[in-house]
């Protein structure tokens, strides 16, 4: 069978006299319809069809009109050239360490055409790069977890009950943010099967009770729910915890048991060390919600079984820590750790693995070779480390010097779709010598670059998917060709490295067949009942079955059945309920409880809305936004956001309306949509609108609806520096002028 591998899922390609469709496959019980957008991007207009450099950067300008600049064709061979060239002077004038590699971004669901391994494995060969640690997905979760729990538990969802635990002991959920089925469709490295709905689905059948606390009412795939404000989660945990305490629901012993910190989490809920009880009266005036429903659900979580599921989006937020340390509180306060099915757990159905129960695939990764530069910073911190070369940042309990970057070099992702902030990017973006960016289309990042080489799309390649929480592994067979003149960034860089003396490093002398070859052998030593490849060529795909439940592990059940024969790795091998490093002074947002509003702070709070910016349902991020699915979600060609309609009536506006969202940080053209499902306060603008800034009337707008053009770019906490777009306040105005064209060709 030939298959098509995406980070949506798989496809069957079906090859008829009108060219190549892609169908569902036939083993998914829940295909998604995105992917089968690849096939009109392949002659798109925004497709980059050729090596394009930036005129001014060909002049010699340093940099000062890159974003707002022309470009010119050149031969691959030039560009190549150029390239090469480049590389070598940054690294002989100012050493490796003046190069930016870390290249954050969801290319490619294949293994051996991922263009971040691609391009690491150039740079390391090349001297080195310094790189970016951690995900903008999940990158405040994971620098708080192994404080907490231990490092082994850094994972998204590595300490989860599985799903059919779940069903079988049928908790109460509490679900903070939701599960948005929509954003299950997705899962980094593919999946040949989407199984999230069916395992809600059972879970709902079997009479399970899941009660979803999110600002939108939309988050919730069953049960009842209940509207939060947003950045407040942590006011209504620690309220449920209050009751605890104060209605005698918590077993001491059995809290100490598993956790150190008792005595003084308790201080802190009851108000004994900071004067201010955490009370359902004091969250309800927070979180909106009754203090008779906070207390409900407290008796409810404590009667259990119960489970309280984290979205990552909580963590996505300055002081992100706050709620993922209040529900490890409450998780462990009622009693919830460890019992069967229950406890905690984070980000079910955030991506299409979570909760599944299955291997953790080990199989070989491209290999990336050796970084020799030691230098690295917090992947959301890249605007800081433009503009503050050689100065410090606090990061995880220690300082960390900012490197001078001379050069930048991305493949894979879209910095000016991702970042927070994007007008300030764009003008710490201007400082670099240079600029090279590999895309297969004229995304923001690709306009702001000053080489810009194009790249072949996943489905113009033959490849190998797998992700590693998943039990498929899939091969990827080339759709159509390139559009000549195309290339795999793998080509590319290959004649990059010839030039620079090191291709046979890179390629090693094997074709691309014999890559995948080699990738798949890695996978059948550590999995001996795959086929050979020759049968698994000709099947398409392999799969391992489903573990036995009693193989599953279920890490905190373990730990809880007993603490001391099946310790944690933190240094008491208990839960740390308030480990010292986040109770320092210094680390005042990542204290969870001195600042439990702290998302509020240095935000305008005379601006009357906040500003959710969730997973786009029709894309993933900014890509495939050429698809007839994300071009059908537009109206008048704009991103469309929702408020509810009291909101949109007290701006003066009509549902259906062009409008303008608006900070001191910038301006976005969206038009607006009435949605009753949403708590009013709040406005949801999805990610993924392509950054498009442009001046009408003396006012810069981005009329690419892209979110980013307004969230904050402080980092979550000095803790983690992670990604902040939460929590960010906008008003909401009319817009007056004519919506220009989309023109999204080449270059500008
Ligand atoms: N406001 C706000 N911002 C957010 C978030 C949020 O919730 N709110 N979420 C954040 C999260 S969780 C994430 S993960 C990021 C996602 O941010 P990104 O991963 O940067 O977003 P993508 O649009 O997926 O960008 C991937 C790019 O890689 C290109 N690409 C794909 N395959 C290949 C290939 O084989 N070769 C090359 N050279 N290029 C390729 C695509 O064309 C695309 O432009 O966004 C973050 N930003
Ligand atoms: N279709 C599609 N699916 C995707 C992606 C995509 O681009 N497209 N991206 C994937 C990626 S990279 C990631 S990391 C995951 C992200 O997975 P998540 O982080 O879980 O997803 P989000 O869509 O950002 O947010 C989920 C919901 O959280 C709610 N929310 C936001 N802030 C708050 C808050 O303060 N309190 C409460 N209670 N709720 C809040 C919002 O209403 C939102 O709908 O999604 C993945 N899935
Ligand atoms: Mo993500």
């Amino acid at each position: 069978m030939e298959l098509f591998a995406s980070h949506f899922g798989t496809y069957e390609i079906a090859r008829g006299p009108d060219g190549p469709a892609l169908a569902p496959f036939r083993h998914d019980p829940d295909p998604s319809p995105l992917g089968a957008g690849f096939l009109a991007l392949a002659d798109h207009p925004t497709r980059v069809m050729q090596p394009m450099a930036r005129k001014g950067w060909l002049a010699g300008d340093g940099g000062a009109r890159r974003g707002d600049d022309t470009f010119v064709p050149v031969t691959m061979d030039r560009a190549c050239d150029l390239a090469a060239a480049e590389l070598d002077r940054v690294r002989k004038a100012h050493g490796n360490r003046a190069i930016f590699g870390g290249s954050y971004g969801w290319g490619s669901a294949g293994r051996f055409h991922h263009p971040q391994s691609q391009l690491k494995r150039f740079l390391n060969l090349a001297g080195g790069f310094v790189s970016a640690r951690n995900t903008y997905s999940y990158g405040t979760a994971k620098v708080l977890l192994p404080h907490l729990v231990g490092p082994e538990f850094s994972d998204p969802g590595t300490f989860n009950p599985s799903w059919d635990r779940i069903v079988e002991n049928r908790p109460f959920i509490l679900s903070f943010g939701g599960m948005r089925l929509a954003n299950a469709q997705v899962e980094a490295g593919g999946t040949g099967a989407h199984r999230t709905r069916g395992w809600i689905d059972r879970f709902a059948e079997a009479g399970g009770e899941m009660l979803t606390l999110s600002p939108d009412g939309r988050d919730a795939p069953t049960g009842r729910h209940l509207p939060i404000a947003a950045g407040t989660d942590a006011c209504a945990m620690l309220a449920m915890a209050y009751v605890l305490l104060s209605e005698n629901r918590v077993d001491e012993a059995a809290v100490k048991r598993i956790a150190t910190g008792f005595d003084e989490t308790r201080a802190l809920i009851l108000g004994l060390s900071d004067g201010q009880p955490k009370s359902p009266d004091w969250a309800a005036a927070l979180t909106g919600i009754p203090a008779s429903e906070l207390t409900r659900i407290a008796r409810k979580l404590s009667d259990g079984p119960a489970l309280i599921n984290l979205s990552w989006s909580l963590q996505r937020a300055v002081a992100g820590e706050q709620p993922y340390w209040a529900a490890l509180v409450l998780a462990v306060l009622s009693g919830q750790i460890g019992r069967p099915g229950c406890g905690i757990a984070c980000g079910l159905s955030a991506v299409s693995s979570v909760g599944n129960p299955l291997r953790r695939l080990r199989g070989p990764a491209f290999d990336q070779g050796r970084n020799p530069v030691a230098e690295y910073i917090p992947v959301a911190r890249i605007a800081e480390m433009l503009e503050r070369p050689g100065e410090t940042i606090a990061y995880n309990g220690a300082p960390l010097t900012l490197p001078d970057i001379r050069l930048i070099w991305w493949a894979g992702g879209n910095p000016f779709h991702h970042h927070q902030d994007l007008n300030r990017l764009a003008r710490a973006w201007r400082r670099p010598e240079t600029v090279i960016v590999q895309e297969s289309v004229w995304t923001a990042t690709a306009r702001h670059a000053d080489l810009v080489f194009p790249s072949a799309l996943p489905t113009e390649r033959d490849d190998i998917a797998a992700a590693s929480r998943d039990n498929w592994i899939l091969r990827s067979t080339k759709v159509m060709e390139p559009p000549s003149g195309v290339e795999t960034d793998y080509a590319v860089l290959s004649r990059i490295a010839d030039r620079l003396g090191f291709a046979d490093a890179f390629h090693e002398g094997l074709t691309e067949t014999e890559w995948l070859a080699r990738l798949y052998e890695g996978y059948r030593a550590a999995y001996p009942e795959l086929p050979g490849w020759p049968e698994f060529c000709a099947t398409g795909y392999a799969r391992l079955a489903d573990p036995e439940p009693q193989d599953v592990t279920q890490p905190l059940e373990a730990f809880r059945a007993d603490p001391a024969a099946n310790p944690l790795s933190t240094p008491s091998g208990r839960i740390a309920l308030l480990p010292d490093l986040l109770r320092a002074e210094d680390h005042r947002l990542g204290a969870p409880l001195s600042h439990v509003r702290a998302s509020d702070a240095e935000e305008d709070t005379a601006l009357p809305l906040r500003l959710l910016s969730p997973q786009p349902e029709t894309r993933l991020h900014s890509q495939l936004d050429g698809a007839p699915l994300a071009t059908k979600a537009r109206r008048h060609g704009c991103e469309v956001a929702r408020a509810h309609p009291d909101d949109i009536a007290k701006a003066g506006l009509t549902s259906g309306a062009p409008a303008l969202l608006g900070n001191a940080r910038g301006s976005v053209l969206v038009v607006i949509e009435a949605d009753t499902a949403l708590a009013p306060g709040h406005v949801v603008l999805p990610t993924g609108g392509w950054y498009r800034p442009a001046t009408i009337d003396g006012e810069r707008i981005d009329l690419g609806g892209n979110p980013n053009t307004l969230t904050r770019d402080t980092g979550s906490s000095e803790l983690s520096q992670g990604a902040s777009a939460g929590g960010a306040r906008v008003r909401l105005n009319a817009f007056r002028g004519t919506i220009p064209a989309r023109n999204p060709g080449t270059g500008r």
